[in-house]
């Protein structure tokens, strides 16, 4: 496993972000987002990879990917997958490294089908609610725990 490789999954539907709901999902668009990941990665020294499909089987492909190339970590926010597959939870248990779910709306402040996550079951840490700033924040998690 290489140190300090990390994965970001987008699941469906977040490349329409900023362009509907900014009430919940905030006005960034998923470009915003990767590029801020990808700067604060570069300070950082890790290696980053940000991936969003609306097909859960190439999400699951990725995280397989992500086995044999040597990523370090996952952080990944399932979107609608999350309530929903135990395919993705699966393909997360087959992953060796660290995985941190995140979630850009507090899920548990909305309909209740919304507060089970099967992917929480293999989850390292989970960040909910607190917007683009929460995928920054999974990254620092893992940089703290990296250098720990
Ligand atoms: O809060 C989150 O990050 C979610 O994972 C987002 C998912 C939702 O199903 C989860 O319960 C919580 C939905 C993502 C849909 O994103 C859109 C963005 C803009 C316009 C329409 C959908």
């Amino acid at each position: 496993m290489t140190q300090n490789k990390v994965l970001v999954l987008h699941g469906p539907n977040l490349n329409l972000l900023g362009s509907r709901q900014p009430d919940i999902y905030g006005s960034e668009t998923l470009e915003d987002i990767n590029n801020a990941l990808y700067e604060k990665a570069a300070m950082r020294g890790w290696d980053i990879t940000c991936r969003q499909s609306n097909h859960e089987g190439e999400l699951i492909d990725l995280v397989h990917a992500a086995r044999l190339d040597g990523t370090s970590a996952i952080i990944i926010n399932p979107a609608a997958y999350t309530h929903t597959s135990v395919a993705i939870l699966d393909a997360l248990n087959a992953f060796e490294g660290k995985v941190i779910e995140v979630h850009l709306s507090n899920v548990h402040k909305r309909e209740t089908f919304r507060h089970h996550s099967y992917v929480s079951l293999r989850a390292d840490g989970v960040i909910a609610g607190l917007g683009s700033q929460g995928y920054l924040a999974a990254l620092d998690a893992l940089d703290a725990a990296a250098n720990a």
